[in-house]
């Protein structure tokens, strides 16, 4: 059976929580905190979470191990089989991870956990990068229903454990509505944390949070 490594505040941790839930794939979780101690170091060698141990070994990277999670587990399928419609979703999750969670990510510790202010070179780069980010999003979302067609597929548990947190950002240190700027987003958002495993993942992040944000407040880091 796979183990989890990481916690339920993380939300790369709960890309690939909600996967292995939508696949049906048991699992256990074990706690363990992105960080640089030798025992994290040991599983995760930048020690960052999630890590996926298999029968084999560990593997890191979220995109790393939802891919390995569909080569070997294709039955409940979260990414189309056509190579070229494959691409499509997996550009939409990496633009959603590069260009929406990434530039977000860099404020987190101001917004989310009331820590040590953004530096202004930063903030600005996020505001930036945040504004093209969504624009992308509008361009690239199908909504019809999901986000890249008419299945639910990786690039909608990206959107989901992305966009609100930068909604966040963006709305607190930028006063801007991001989600609104595209078109039925708000809407998937909605739809998505609907789905029977969202809630489950939900309600495991909300118990967690507390402890987690005693975690990181003091040291101001996430
Ligand atoms: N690129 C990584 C990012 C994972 C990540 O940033 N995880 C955070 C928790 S949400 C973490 O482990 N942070 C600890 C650290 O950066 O030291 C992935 O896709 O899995």
């Amino acid at each position: 059976m796979f183990k989890l490594y990481g916690f339920a505040s993380s939300n790369y941790f709960n890309m690939v929580k909600l996967a292995l839930l939508e696949k049906q794939l048991p699992f256990d979780v074990v706690s363990m905190h992105g960080c640089q101690n030798p025992e994290t170091l040991a599983v995760s060698a930048r020690g960052k979470v999630p890590v996926l141990q298999t029968e084999e070994g560990f593997i890191s990277e979220t995109d790393v191990i939802l891919r390995y999670l569909e080569d070997t587990h294709p039955q409940i399928p979260l990414l189309p089989a056509d190579p070229f419609r494959r691409a499509q979703v997996w550009t939409t999750a990496k633009e959603i991870e590069l260009y929406i969670e990434l530039p977000a990510r860099l404020c987190y510790v101001e917004v989310l956990f009331g820590g040590r202010a953004t530096p202004e070179a930063l903030k600005a780069k996020a505001r930036r990068d945040l504004i093209k980010g969504f624009a992308a999003l509008a361009r690239r979302a199908r909504f019809s229903p999901f986000l890249a067609g008419t299945e639910f597929t990786l690039a909608d548990i990206y959107f989901l454990y992305s966009a609100d947190l930068a909604q966040q950002v963006g709305e607190r240190l930028f006063g801007l509505n991001l989600i609104d700027e595209v078109s039925g987003a708000r809407d998937l958002l909605e739809r998505l944390n609907e789905r029977p495993s969202a809630r489950i993942v939900a309600a495991d992040r909300e118990a967690d949070y507390p402890a987690f944000l005693e975690r990181v407040r003091p040291a101001g880091s996430a």
